[in-house]
Parts: structure tokens; sequence; C-alpha cells
């Protein structure tokens, strides 16, 4: 009984550790690539440092039709596609790009994306 007891604790405390740490699935945090992946319906990653001046390039590996259209930046948009890349070469002055896909972008739908530049 005092076994069972035990176990049944431990399956505890791992199930609330699991839960804790699975805060945002989606968003892992920042990852230092200039690749990201154009995916159903999410960008990954959707947080990525970037160095001043780089080139950074996505490419669509899903099967909805998405696009790059940047929040603010005076940067190019991507067509609306469902496939191929799209290159953009960022500006050398450091701070946070955002972006979204307009199709799949509006609150709660979370295609969003962020390039930091540092
Ligand atoms: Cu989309």
């Amino acid at each position: 009984m005092t076994h069972f007891k035990f176990a049944g604790i431990t399956l505890l405390v791992l199930l609330v550790a699991a839960v804790a740490c699975s805060d945002s699935p989606s968003d892992p945090g920042p990852i230092e690539t200039n690749e990201v992946s154009v995916q159903d319906n999410v960008f990954n990653p959707m947080t990525s440092l970037v160095a001043p001046g780089e080139t950074v390039e996505w490419t669509w590996e899903g099967q909805n039709l998405h696009d790059v259209t940047w929040d603010t930046a005076d940067l190019p948009d991507s067509p609306t596609q469902t496939n191929g890349t799209h290159q953009v070469t960022l500006p050398t002055e450091p701070g946070e790009y955002g972006y979204h896909c307009q199709v799949h972008g509006a609150p709660g739908q979370g295609m969003h994306g962020i390039l930091v530049v540092e």
C-alpha cells in the first residue's frame, strides 16, 4: 500500500512539473537562426535571433496559403503562396521586427513571428 501511495505522489509531482514546463509549447523562446519554416499554421521558430544586416529566408512547408507581412517595418512582404521561399535582408539597426500571416494572423489565430536583430 505504501508503495502505491509513493508511486501516486511521484506521478503527481511529475504531472505538475510537466504542466508547469508546457506553459507555451508553441513558443520555446528565441532561436538563433536566419531560416524560418512557414507551416500550417505557425512560423517556426516564432522568434528568431538574427545579426544586423543578415538575410532571412522563409521556406513554405505547409499545405495552406500563407504570407509574410511586416507589422510596421518597411520591408518587402511576400506573396500569399503555398510553396516557395521569401528572402529579406534585414536593417542594421537592432530591434524587434514583427511580422504575421495575413490569412492566419488575426488575434487568437497566432500566426505571428518576430525577428530580434541584435
Ligand atoms: Cu498563414
